[in-house]
């Protein structure tokens, strides 16, 4: 396991433990799902209950795999125990999350999401605007819209991809 990977989900951690109290627990994700809703203004939509429930399903997933010892509480070591496994599972443990949050910030629904609405989402779970907004545009180049392709492979490659040049999705959640 390299030492990237391990920044990686380190930063994950620190921004799933939304209350900050050391520990990932429902709590957490409730508290994280009402930012995203309120951020995107979708509280009471078809998308924001898709989202709502993706995240429901994702901590369900991260409980089942990670809480080695069965408090209902997620450690440090049990989160990045249970990452290791998640990689080879991405697209269908946590895919889904992406997607639904991809389809929260596209707004309009024309399949591209600009960099206002990106930056929107990504403060909303905790990524400083500005970090935000130097992702959105490495991601995206010189185009100026993320496409849910881009996404998904931006995803995945945080999840489990060790190679330093690839700068792009290392950023996704903020400088490491
Ligand atoms: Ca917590
Ligand atoms: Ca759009």
């Amino acid at each position: 396991m390299g030492a990237l990977l391990d920044q990686k989900h380190e930063k994950l951690f620190s921004l799933l433990d939304t209350n900050g109290d050391g520990v990932i627990a429902e709590n957490d994700f409730e508290l994280m799902a009402g930012r995203v809703l309120t951020a995107a203004d979708e509280e009471s939509t078809e998308k924001g209950e898709k989202y709502a429930d993706e995240m429901r399903n994702y901590w369900q997933a991260l409980r089942d795999t990670a809480d080695a010892d069965g408090d209902g509480r997620i450690s440090r070591d049990e989160f990045r125990q249970a990452l290791r496994q998640v990689s080879g599972t991405f697209d269908t443990l946590v895919g889904p999350l992406y997607q639904a949050g991809f389809h929260l910030a596209d707004r309009d629904d024309d399949g591209l999401v600009g960099r206002e609405d990106f930056v929107a989402v990504l403060a909303a779970i905790g990524v400083p605007a500005p970090e935000a907004g130097v992702a959105f545009d490495r991601l995206t180049g010189q185009s100026g819209q993320l496409t849910k392709d881009q996404l998904m492979t931006a995803a995945s490659q945080y999840y489990c991809n060790e190679d330093p040049a690839d700068t792009a999705s290392h950023l996704l959640f903020g400088a490491l």
